[in-house]
């Protein structure tokens, strides 16, 4: 009796095979192509990936599992997950095949056919490392008119006892999000995150992906991510002792250079399983009872992953795996190519794509208010953008992509996530960065050469967009605003817009 566990990727976490025997256990894990050219990802992303896969296979076997691991380069290498399951079914003489369900539509519909591919008994099982079940999430969701991040995070509040002092929150409020919205100072220090040296795994890794995947976007050097537990849980420690204390104040702004500000970096860890979001969670809670961190801090960074990360997989999951296709606003535009290369006068976005060539990795408000707002704001395809965000970020997986992409910064399904789509004009980008002093548009003006695209794009987008837009209650006041503009402005705004969209 050959029991064949198959972990995927992003299933780095040895609590998934728990209630497993090594003895009549071979754990299957395998690099394929598919995975990484149907986007065509980051090449660090890949290579932080086939690294940390790497080394959790070693991890397994000092703990005593037998571990099947399938190298990219291995000459038969059938290049995807179905093919590989069934040569290791039979290399293996596997008798059944257990498998944890994957972050995405598309992987979860493969493993519920690897029964019947290779004719044994096949077991799919529940992903437990999330804080609340698939089916308990849409019971939460049964029924609602809408489904507000803020009251679900309240039940998981009670329901984990995170940051609650018996049924009252700590500190007396819910959410301190007023306290979190500080300008840095200029010159304000802000803490390197820490770095690994590639050890020989690693090296040979980034060979790999050098000689394969070098055509794809993205630096793939220098590359100084964690790649083990050992490390994930360096990264957490410095974290919480560095930059935790100050996450709240600065967590939506934006400086010219600095990519990381006071941001944890822990998402990648956290979604390929080196993490528990359990253990990160706890380990804020508890420096906040310590008393090393404020509560601006310890909340503002809590109800991002035990609110909006969990909110964001239930919507996932209830959304179906036709979420992709939403198109609300029914845009039809190419991604433009800046959005690859960095070339644009626009800092903000040039900023924005450069961090992202980087690193892999660009902070949440650059995310949503520079690069998403922006595709949605000149209409691009949500589809592409979709599938932008899903290739260049090394923490980009469906379950956790979608919703943010499809759903909170295209407002492509209509509001299923969001109660309205997260436009914004220069003004807000200018009041949260320093980007605009040195950029070569004007963030003051609307019209003009040298006025801020932004500020055009932000109006026409409410103009175009006012039939299926103005009965939205949050809206009102900026249809007024535009309203008050005299005929002539608001035709010259929506001619700027117009002859900066066909440059793009
Ligand atoms: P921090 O600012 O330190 O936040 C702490 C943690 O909270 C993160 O590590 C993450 O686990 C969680 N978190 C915060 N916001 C969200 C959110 N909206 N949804 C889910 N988890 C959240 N996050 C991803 O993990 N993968 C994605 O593919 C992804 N795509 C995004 C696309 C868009 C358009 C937007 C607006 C946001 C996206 N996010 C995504 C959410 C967020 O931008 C990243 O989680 C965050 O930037 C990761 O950096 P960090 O670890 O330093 O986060
Ligand atoms: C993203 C990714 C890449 C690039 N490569 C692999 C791979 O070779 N093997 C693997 O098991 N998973 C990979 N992944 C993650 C998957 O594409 C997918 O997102 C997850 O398996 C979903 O749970
Ligand atoms: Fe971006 Fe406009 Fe500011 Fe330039 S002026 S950085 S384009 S918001």
């Amino acid at each position: 009796m050959t029991c064949l566990f198959v972990v995927l990727g992003d299933q780095l976490s040895p609590g998934l095979l728990a209630a497993d025997d090594p003895a009549d256990t071979v754990v299957l894990m395998m690099e394929v192509a598919a995975e990484a050219t149907y986007v065509r990802h980051h090449q660090k992303k890949i290579a932080f990936l086939f690294s940390a896969m790497r080394h959790f296979a070693e991890d397994l076997r000092g703990a005593g599992w037998t571990v099947d691991y399938v190298r990219l380069d291995e000459s038969d290498n059938s290049g995807d997950f179905d093919g590989e399951v069934v040569r290791a079914a039979r290399r293996h003489g596997a008798t059944r095949i257990v498998t944890t369900e994957g972050g995405e539509w598309r992987v979860l519909a493969a493993q519920q056919g690897w029964g019947a591919l290779t004719g044994l008994p096949c077991v799919v099982r529940p992903d437990d490392r999330f804080l609340i079940a698939r089916a308990e999430f849409a019971d939460w969701a049964e029924g609602r008119k809408r489904l507000v991040m803020e009251d679900f995070y309240r039940v998981m509040r009670r329901r984990t006892g995170l940051l609650m002092n018996g049924a009252e929150p700590a500190g007396g409020a819910w959410n301190f999000d007023a306290d979190n919205r500080k300008t840095p100072a200029k010159g304000l220090a802000y803490p390197p995150v820490p770095g690994f040296a590639p050890d020989a795994v690693t090296a040979e890794v980034l060979d790999l992906v050098g000689a394969r995947f070098g055509n794809h976007f993205g630096d793939l050097l220098p590359f100084a991510h964690a790649v083990t537990r050992a490390q994930a849980l360096d990264c957490l420690a410095d974290f919480i002792d560095e930059r935790l204390p100050r996450f709240g104040d600065y967590q939506d702004a934006m400086v010219a250079g600095q990519d990381h500000l006071f941001h944890s970096q822990l998402s990648p860890l956290i979604n390929c399983g080196l993490l528990l979001p359990m253990e990160v969670c706890a380990a804020a809670d508890a420096a906040y009872r310590a008393g090393d961190v404020p509560i601006n801090a310890a909340e503002g960074f809590i109800r991002q992953i035990l609110g909006w990360r969990e909110y964001v997989r239930g919507i996932h999951w209830i959304a179906g795996p036709d979420y992709t296709a939403r198109n609300h606003l029914a845009a039809t535009r190419d991604l433009p190519e800046f959005y690859w290369t960095g070339d644009t006068g626009m800092r903000c976005l040039a900023e924005a794509v450069g961090a992202t060539k980087r690193h892999a990795h660009a902070h949440h408000i650059q995310r949503l208010m520079v690069l998403g707002n922006f595709a949605m704001l000149t209409g691009v395809d949500p589809f592409q953008v979709h599938e932008w965000f899903l290739a260049v970020y090394d923490d980009a997986y469906e379950w956790v992509e979608t919703p943010n992409v499809i759903g909170m910064s295209q407002f492509a399904d209509g509001g299923l996530m969001g109660s309205k789509p997260y436009a914004a004009g220069g003004a807000y980008i200018n009041r949260m960065s320093d980007y605009c002093r040195g950029c070569r548009y004007n963030v003051k003006l609307r019209t003009g050469p040298e006025a801020c695209p932004f500020n055009s794009l932000y109006w026409d987008f409410l103009a175009r967009h006012r039939d299926r837009l103005k009965g939205n209650q949050r809206l009102w006041r900026m249809y007024d605003g535009w309203d008050r503009f005299d005929a002539d402005e608001q035709a010259a705004i929506r001619a700027q817009a117009a002859d900066f969209m066909a440059t793009l």
